[in-house]
């Protein structure tokens, strides 16, 4: 299987990490491209009719997307259980929170990176990072217990999502109000699939 990536993006970082807890380095190579939504790489738009990164060719069906499609596949293939039946839906939840950590985050960079200074606008950049905020408070306030324990698919999110926040807004300190978390994520992000998918680009 070829994994559609770059490394700079949360969202494949999110594949990576679950492809190296699955133990499955050996199967999935990786084909390294500049995604962009103003200039789409063909490979990208070859295999995702959306031209988004990750995306997963497979040799025995159809390329796969997105993220969530992805990890879930891969927790099936190799019986992970990252996905436990008696949380499924925490679990699940928990994933999409940090998507949407992700997606905020993204949208953030993009309309830095496609409006340039003049055109961007201020106050929807702060908008998406009141969703970051209000998503971190919340994790704090009542997700932490899912954070511990055995790996889900949930805490990999949230790793990656924190990890973006990193590299992305250095300068913002998301974790003053979210102590907790910050503990949880000092310890999450020394694992080995965390350290070997750091992002960079
Ligand atoms: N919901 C998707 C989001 C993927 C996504 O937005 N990826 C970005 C890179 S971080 C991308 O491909 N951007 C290029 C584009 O939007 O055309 C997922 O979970 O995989």
């Amino acid at each position: 299987m070829q994994l559609i990536m770059a490394a700079a993006s949360p969202f494949v970082r999110k594949v990576r990490v679950t492809v190296h807890e699955a133990g499955l380095t050996h199967r999935v190579g990786e084909v390294p491209v500049a995604a962009s939504p103003m200039a789409p790489d063909p490979d990208a738009t070859a295999a995702n009719p959306l031209g988004k990164i990750p995306t997963l060719v497979r040799e025995d069906g159809p390329a796969i997307y997105d993220s969530r499609v992805i990890c879930r596949y891969l927790d099936d293939l190799a019986g992970a259980g990252f996905y436990p039946d008696s949380r499924l839906w925490e679990v699940l939840t928990l994933e999409a929170t940090a998507d949407g950590i992700m997606e905020a985050a993204v949208l953030m960079v993009y309309e830095k990176r496609f409006k340039g200074d003049e055109g961007k606008n201020g106050e929807w950049i702060e908008a998406q990072w009141g969703k970051v905020t209000r998503a971190l408070g919340v994790i704090e306030g009542r997700w932490m217990s899912h954070l511990s324990g055995k790996l889900t698919m949930g805490q990999i999110g949230v790793g990656c999502a924190l990890g973006y926040l990193d590299f992305r807004q250095p300068d913002r300190d998301w974790r003053a109000p979210v102590p907790a978390l910050a503990e949880w994520y000092a310890g999450f992000a020394e694992r080995e699939s965390m350290t070997a998918t750091a992002p960079v680009g």
